[in-house]
């Protein structure tokens, strides 16, 4: 007999039963099917209640369906929501200025995913290397971080060191360095070697898919510092770390270094679209001319009623300061926890990561299975890593709760 449904009508074994059939498996979920969210939580559509811990890849740092912002959206999906770029719209100039100053910069550039963003950012950044560095035509190389993770084109995977986002992908695109992350000596010394034909370097300030890891202190202001000794911009990706995630609007702010480009994405719509932006000063943004760049979505009047009123949640609300206050107690508290499955707890706000040591059969994704049966979402990356990071709405009584439920896991598990 069919169960009961308090959301939709398909139950989880039949949602996961038909991805499996008709979807690509370009993805292992864990065998959670969620159909309703409400800030911090989600349920399945038995209706079994979670904390999601995952939010999307950082992409919900507003919570789960927020009122403000689904407004924005409903209102504008009422009366207007593509135009494409080949006209103006009343929209976006409104949106342009709104972003640029809340972040601090001259002029963005509107796009849809993350990757997308990464992939304009090293459009734009060769364009300065020729236009304004004088690179000579198709010489100019951009480095990139070891373990990194940008995105899933070509373009970017070619920058990757994982041999899963790479293998039988190739051929990859030239003009690419690599060279190991929290190392400044390591960019220092391929700049002293090849600086005059480097237009930028391209960083996340926290790496998050290798882990969460958290660079030295110091590292980013050192990188930065190198890029404008050797005439190479500082090319921020905050795709994940941005807009409050880590207890400062940008990760980069940590260290007062303002980067050249800045890449934005997932939590700019707070999960509601894909929007990202490459933000810019004039001087970088104005080398790429009409027809040059663009998408057909880039800055539709959708994207940018939604994003602006999710940047404002972002501000009214102080997720930002919630993200390092709550971070600081999350912390504090998987560090007090007694078991020989903990190996290292690392991350910023909250954006954190427990990495496993698997013992008696027990690993990161079996934890993974019992969190869930406790009540917290959260996935495993590169196998013994678990990533934290709730909606910055979660409350301080939200996280305890939650915190009890992952110490009952460690608890119980071995
Ligand atoms: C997937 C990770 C997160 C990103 C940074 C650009 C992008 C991402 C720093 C591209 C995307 C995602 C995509 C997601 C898994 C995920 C991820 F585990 F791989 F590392 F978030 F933690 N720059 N990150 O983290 O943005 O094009 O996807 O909008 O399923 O591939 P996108």
């Amino acid at each position: 007999m069919a169960e009961k449904l308090e959301f939709g009508n398909i139950s989880s074994e039949k949602a996961m039963e038909l991805e499996e059939n008709y979807g690509a498996h370009n993805y292992h979920p864990l065998p959670v099917v969620i159909a309703k969210g409400d800030g911090a939580f989600v349920w399945d559509p038995e209706g079994n209640k979670y904390y999601d811990f995952l939010s999307a890849y950082s992409a919900v740092n507003q919570g789960h369906c927020h009122p403000k912002i689904i407004n924005a959206l409903i209102e504008q999906a009422q009366t207007l929501t593509l135009t494409s770029r080949a006209f103006f719209n009343n929209r976006l100039g409104e949106y342009e200025k709104f972003i640029t100053e809340y972040f601090g910069f001259e002029m963005i550039l509107p796009m849809n995913t993350g990757v997308e963003g990464v992939e304009t950012a090293m459009k734009l950044s060769r364009r300065w290397g020729y236009v304004k560095k004088g690179i000579q035509d198709n010489k100019a190389k951009i480095i990139f971080c070891e373990n990194n993770f940008h995105g899933r084109t070509i373009g970017v995977i070619s920058a990757s060191t994982d041999p899963d986002c790479r293998k039988q992908f190739g051929p990859y695109l030239p003009g690419i360095i690599q060279i190991p992350y929290n190392d400044p000596h390591a960019l220092d010394d391929v700049l002293k070697e090849q600086g005059d034909e480097v237009c930028a370097f391209i960083v996340e300030p926290i790496q998050g898919e290798a882990g969460v890891f958290v660079p030295d202190e110091g590292y980013i202001k050192k990188c930065y510092d190198l890029c404008k000794k050797y005439n190479v911009l500082f090319v921020a990706d905050e795709v994940q770390t941005g807009i409050g995630r880590t207890g400062r609007l940008l990760a980069c702010d940590y260290e007062n270094v303002k980067p050249d480009v800045l890449i934005l994405g997932k939590a700019i719509s707070g999960g509601v679209l894909p929007v990202s932006a490459v933000l810019s000063s004039r001087d970088i943004m104005l080398t790429i001319k009409p027809g040059e760049h663009g998408s057909t979505f880039g800055g539709f009047p959708l994207a940018c009623a939604v994003a602006t009123e999710a940047l404002k949640v972002i501000r009214d609300e102080q997720l930002t300061e919630n993200a390092a206050k709550l971070g600081e107690i999350f912390r504090k508290e998987m560090k007090a926890i007694d078991s020989p499955l903990i190996d290292i707890v690392r991350g910023k706000g909250l954006l954190n990561a427990i990495v496993i040591k698997p013992k008696d059969g027990i690993d990161a994704w079996k934890v993974c299975l019992k969190l869930k049966d406790k009540g917290v979402l959260a996935k495993p990356t590169h196998e013994h890593i678990i990533r934290f990071a709730p909606p910055l709405v979660i409350t301080e009584d939200q996280l305890m709760d939650a915190i009890d439920r992952i110490k009952k896991v460690f608890d119980e598990i071995l």
